[in-house]
């Protein structure tokens, strides 16, 4: 079977399997959980980042375990692909103590220093300096880890985005930014936030390279983030990427989204990053029909046994609240 040809970092049929594998998986997680939301299971807000999976799984795809992610609300396959049991995961939306903060916050602020997960807080932007000051670090221990923060575009009009990348370009970071640029922040389209086209622009200002790509290529993505990696490894500084997508559910579950048109959201649903990529793995005959149905499967069962973990799992307890406390 042939691997991918004409591309700078190749990936092998195995490989291109495991990234469908991953996109099929984000995205079932998130429907399950949008499903769950309704039924009134879910103790969390919950912000599906369906339609966006490209972003993570071309991201995530081959980080190293030590390299470190600053994931956001809508980021819940980066903490899968990161190496979080997907029943810890949802443990962690219903509040059970087999979730990563063991019942005792709102679910979207759980971090994991064993895996490289940084516990983002909800301060739109703030994930990014702390996110520079990780990479920092890494260069101070003169190790070629990488460190990738992600943002939505709403967060690039906060000083904080600022700040974390002046300094970033300053000091040469061995870090990505990623931009989740879902065109909304809330219900504010991107032309009433900001008076150029690109975040990618962006970069330029503080000394370093900004690409806009396509967010719903999953190939494309990983292309970018391949050669940011190799920069930032080799000593050659941060890099933004700025991802176009688009979200298609509101900004949270209980956004009905009347701020957009249908015909708006047809269009990006035929852009699915999903389907786009079958029928290119079709065409290259590295996927089957029989293999797409076993990975359908597979990621079911996957999922099945997350939620079943999730609900049998134990409440904590109020004395629980006490503990883990730094003094
Ligand atoms: C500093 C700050 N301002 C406002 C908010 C409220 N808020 C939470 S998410 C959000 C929209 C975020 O948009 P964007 O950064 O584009 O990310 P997206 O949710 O689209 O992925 C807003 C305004 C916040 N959390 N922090």
């Amino acid at each position: 079977m042939p691997s991918i040809k004409r591309t700078k970092f190749k990936l092998s049929p195995e490989q291109l399997l495991e990234m469908f594998y991953w996109l099929k998986l984000i995205r079932a997680f998130d429907e399950r959980l949008s499903i769950l939301v309704k039924q009134g299971k879910v103790r969390s807000g919950v912000y599906t980042g369906i339609g966006q999976e490209a972003i993570i799984v071309g991201t995530g795809f081959g980080l190293r375990k030590d390299d470190y992610i600053c994931p956001l609300h809508r980021d819940l396959g980066s903490f899968l692909m990161k190496g979080v049991e997907p029943g810890v995961m949802m443990s962690q939306m219903f509040a059970k103590t087999t979730g990563l903060s063991k019942g005792r916050d709102s679910a979207l602020h759980s971090g994991v220093s064993d895996l490289g997960i940084f516990g983002n807080t909800s301060m739109l932007g703030a994930n990014l300096p702390v996110a520079a000051g990780l990479a920092l670090t890494y260069k101070m221990e003169h190790t070629d880890n990488v460190v990738v923060a992600y943002f939505g575009e709403g967060a690039s009009n906060v000083g904080d985005f600022h700040e974390a990348l002046n300094f970033a370009g300053v000091q040469r970071l061995p870090i990505i930014f990623v931009c989740e640029n879902n065109q909304y922040a809330y219900s504010v389209p991107i032309e009433k936030s900001m008076a150029i086209d690109d975040v990618a622009d962006r970069a330029e200002s503080y000394g370093f390279d900004g690409v806009a790509i396509n967010g719903n290529d999953v190939l494309a993505v990983y292309q970018s983030t391949q050669g940011a990696l190799a920069r930032a490894r080799s000593g050659e500084g941060p890099t933004l990427i700025e991802c176009k997508t688009y979200r298609w559910h509101g900004h949270s579950e209980h956004d009905k989204a009347f701020y957009r048109t249908n015909e708006e959201l047809a269009m990006w649903k035929s852009r699915d990053p999903i389907p786009t990529f079958t029928t290119y793995l079709k065409g290259l005959h590295v996927l089957s029909d029989q293999q797409e149905q076993d990975i359908v499967e597979r990621v079911a069962k996957v999922i099945d046994e997350a939620v079943e973990f999730a609900m049998s799992a134990p409440d904590p307890k109020p004395e629980d609240a006490v503990t883990d406390l730094y003094a």
